[in-house]
């Protein structure tokens, strides 16, 4: 019998870049994954994972049925038993403790989770609860948040710069499709800095590296901006005919001098002056903020600011290789809003509502400390908390102490060990979605329909049909009128302007939902001046600092206890990129296991010598909330007294088992995980003993 072979383009979505990919399909089973030359972002490369989908759709590991347990122990059980009892248990809880006792949380799955977050708010706001809970509040979305305070709208660096200062963003690692750009414009003539505790590869071909403590980016963005306005290299014409609050820019910064800074962060004053200089007179300049870096510090939210403001003064918005604002792509969002406010709303008013506009995310960072009291289900869709959460223990004992927790997922993760329920989930391939390229990759206005190349395998059950079936049993009917999952997507795609049929057969390799124009129209900006504030009055008023400042880490040497240091007297940062793995995730992947087989924590040599570590030795990593144990992996590149720890390892190399929950960026909630304090010892294998 002849088996039909075909190709289909779609894209992947094992991170958030969605790059695109050519899918082969014969006799109804994907053979061939290659990257979609034709694709704008990726130009038809894969990163190692994306070339190894393949082995995380057919792993032999994945979640065949659903999932109960009983007694302690997993048992198979069918997906309308499954459903009914977890209806039948959500509604028992919603009549004892009411609707908002319902928590959703989606991780980070594609681009920005479309669909699934999409339906996972549904289903929990129809249900009643305003509890949703995502990658939102830890990461990214504080970015977003202050360059909408700023700007009135989100622009976003474009990919082609003629000067990229990758400050604490490694793209090698973590930014695939930008490190070709990078590449490709640095033969040209572009120009690149790097600001980082590590002096990553790409800095052996930058015009500058500065080497930073962690957590002080603030002070050394301030004493930029003092360069900046002291030497008079701002853009006049620009910062007068589009920003508010220049005038008190300038007495602000006048303190924060290099002299300032170098001693904060290490970053010489000469070195300082030069960025500026180098800043300032290149028109075309974007500063790539690391895309969580920044986010998980004490100075989170003003770092965002200042970032933003250093665009602003040097004329660096709407010019080719900038920051430039092209508009999103409007997609239909189906999800109510509901009455009540998350958890968090209160704490930290402005990740909630900005001008009157609420976004849907509750502070995740507060739900441990929610439960059981106000929270007592937990639905986990797409998401692995209990290892990419800070805290690790803290999640771990607040989970079990929830009366209900389902986990739809592709494999058995730590969080689904602690669940009632497991409930198998499609892969990308298996399903129909939305691929686009905006927020998370500077400018391309690109959108793709993602296909579904392959039936579901096994028993799994894409999203919309979990929560479509689901809804049904708890009433929720008419918030899910769509028959078919191509329906959904449809639906969704329906502002953009680029319908599915003509993205299936028109464009299947995508199109540019929009031009891109860079002239800076009447009313670009939307904030209530109407101009780029570099003074903001919503942050004053919310009790904030208006213009930009500098916070310690709240364990550093300027804030913190020194008897808290001498104990732990090594800077702490968690969560550095590796190319072969999207957080907890791919470990199963033997390909990309061979290649990257230990989690390694990452230390300079004098660290290495004054703790009696060497390059492969087995150490234990120590803070005040808990322990790891890795290989060492002694790197000159490090900076001494810094200790470079990857999280997304499961067990005892769990890196968010030493992060704190409560060490917290004041604006927004985020935990600091960047700037923390750490001991470090060897573990001697002879003796099994630690030294
Ligand atoms: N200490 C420290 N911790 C960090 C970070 C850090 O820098 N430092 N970074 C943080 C950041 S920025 C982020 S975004 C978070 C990420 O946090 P998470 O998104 O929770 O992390 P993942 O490990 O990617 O978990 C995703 C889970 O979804 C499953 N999955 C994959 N595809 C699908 C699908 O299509 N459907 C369903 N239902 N499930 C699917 C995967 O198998 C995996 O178990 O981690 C954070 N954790
Ligand atoms: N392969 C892979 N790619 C990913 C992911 C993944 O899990 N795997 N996750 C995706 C997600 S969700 C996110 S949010 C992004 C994260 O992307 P980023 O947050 O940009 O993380 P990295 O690119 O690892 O770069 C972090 C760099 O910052 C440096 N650094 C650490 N602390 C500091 C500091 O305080 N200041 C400065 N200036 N530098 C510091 C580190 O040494 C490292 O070189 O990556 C995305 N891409
Ligand atoms: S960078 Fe992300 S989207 Fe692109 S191929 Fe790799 S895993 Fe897939
Ligand atoms: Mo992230």
């Amino acid at each position: 019998m002849m088996t039909r072979k075909i190709e289909i383009f779609t894209d992947c979505s094992l991170c958030y870049h969605s790059c695109g990919t050519k899918v082969t399909v014969e006799g109804g089973r994907a053979v061939k994954i290659r990257g979609l030359e034709s694709h704008p972002l990726n130009k038809g490369r894969l990163c190692p994972k994306g070339a190894n989908a393949l082995d995380v759709v057919y792993s032999p590991n994945r979640i065949k049925r659903p999932l109960k347990r009983r007694n302690g122990a997993f048992q198979e059980i069918g997906w309308d038993q499954a459903l009914d009892e977890i209806a039948e248990r959500l509604n028992n809880l919603e009549a004892r403790f009411g609707p908002q006792s319902l928590g959703m949380f989606c991780g980070s799955i594609g681009v920005e989770n479309l669909e699934m977050s999409t339906l996972a708010h549904l289903l929990q706001s129809g249900f009643g609860s305003p509890n949703f809970f995502s990658v939102e509040s830890i990461c990214y979305r504080m970015r977003i948040r202050t360059r909408q305070m700023t700007f009135g709208r989100y622009p976003t660096e474009e990919f082609d710069s003629k000067l990229y200062i990758l400050w604490g963003h490694n793209p090698e690692q973590s930014d695939f499709p930008l490190r070709f750009f990078l590449k490709k414009n640095l033969k040209k003539g572009a120009r690149l800095v790097v600001i980082d505790p590590k002096r990553i590869p790409l800095a052996d071909e930058a015009d500058m590296y500065l080497r930073i403590r962690p957590g002080t980016d603030g002070a050394l963005a301030l004493a930029v901006m003092n360069v900046i306005i002291k030497e008079d290299l701002y853009d006049k014409a620009f910062v007068d005919a589009h920003t508010y609050g220049f005038e008190k820019l300038v007495p602000h910064v006048k303190p924060f001098t290099p002299e300032w800074a170098e001693d904060i962060t290490w970053v010489a004053a000469e070195d300082i002056r030069r960025l500026a200089r180098l800043f300032a007179r290149t028109k075309g300049a974007s500063i790539f903020q690391g895309t969580c870096t920044q986010d998980q510090t004490a100075n989170g939210t003003q770092n965002s600011r200042a970032f933003s403001v250093l665009q602003a003064i040097t004329g660096n918005i709407n010019v080719p290789g900038g920051w430039v604002t092209s508009p999103p792509p409007r997609f239909s969002n189906p999800g109510h809003v509901v009455g009540g406010e998350p958890i968090g709303a209160e704490s930290y008013p402005l990740f909630f509502d900005l001008w009157g506009k609420k976004a849907p995310y509750g502070v995740v960072t507060m739900v441990p400390e929610s439960i059981p009291e106000k929270l007592k289900a937990f639905l986990v869709v797409g998401g692995n908390p209990l290892i990419s959460m800070p805290d690790s223990h803290v999640f771990r004992e607040a989970f079990k102490r929830l009366e209900l927790l389902v986990v739809h997922d592709l494999f058995m993760t730590e969080t689904a060990e602690l669940a009632h329920y497991v409930l198998p989930a499609c892969s990308h391939l298996e399903k129909w979605g939305i691929g686009y390229t905006y927020n998370v990759c500077h400018c391309l206005p690109y959108l793709m329909l993602r296909k579904q190349c392959i039936g579901p395998l096994h028993e799994s059950w894409s999203e919309w049909r979990f929560l479509t079936e689901l809804a049904k049993r708890l009433g929720l009917d008419k918030d899910f009128p769509w028959k078919s999952e191509e329906e959904f997507v449809s639906c969704m795609l329906g502002p953009s302007g680029l319908s599915f049929d003509y993205l299936l057969n028109e464009k299947p390799e995508g199109d540019f939902y929009t031009d891109k124009k860079y002239e800076i129209p009447q009313g670009l900006f939307r904030t209530p001046t109407g101009k780029i504030e570099i003074y903001s009055e919503t942050l004053k008023e919310a009790g904030f600092d208006p213009l930009p400042t500098y916070l310690e880490p709240e364990q550093g040497p300027i804030r913190g206890d020194q008897a808290f240091r001498d104990k732990y007297p090594l800077i702490l940062s968690v969560g550095n990129r590796n190319l072969y793995y999207t957080h907890s995730q791919q470990r199963q992947v033997e390909t990309l296991r061979k290649l990257s087989p230990d989690a390694l924590t990452e230390i300079g040599p004098e660290t290495a010598k004054e703790y009696g570590i060497e390059d492969g030795d087995l150490m234990v990593v120590e803070t005040n909330r808990g322990q790891v144990r890795m290989k060492a992996k002694v790197d000159e590149r490090v900076a001494e007294g810094v200790v470079l720890v990857p999280h997304g390892w499961g067990g005892e190399a769990n890196g968010n088992l030493l992060t704190d929950i409560r060490v917290r960026e004041p604006v927004m909630g985020y935990p600091d995980q960047k700037s923390l304090q750490c001991t470090i010892r060897k573990i001697s294998l002879r003796s099994g003993l630690e030294h």
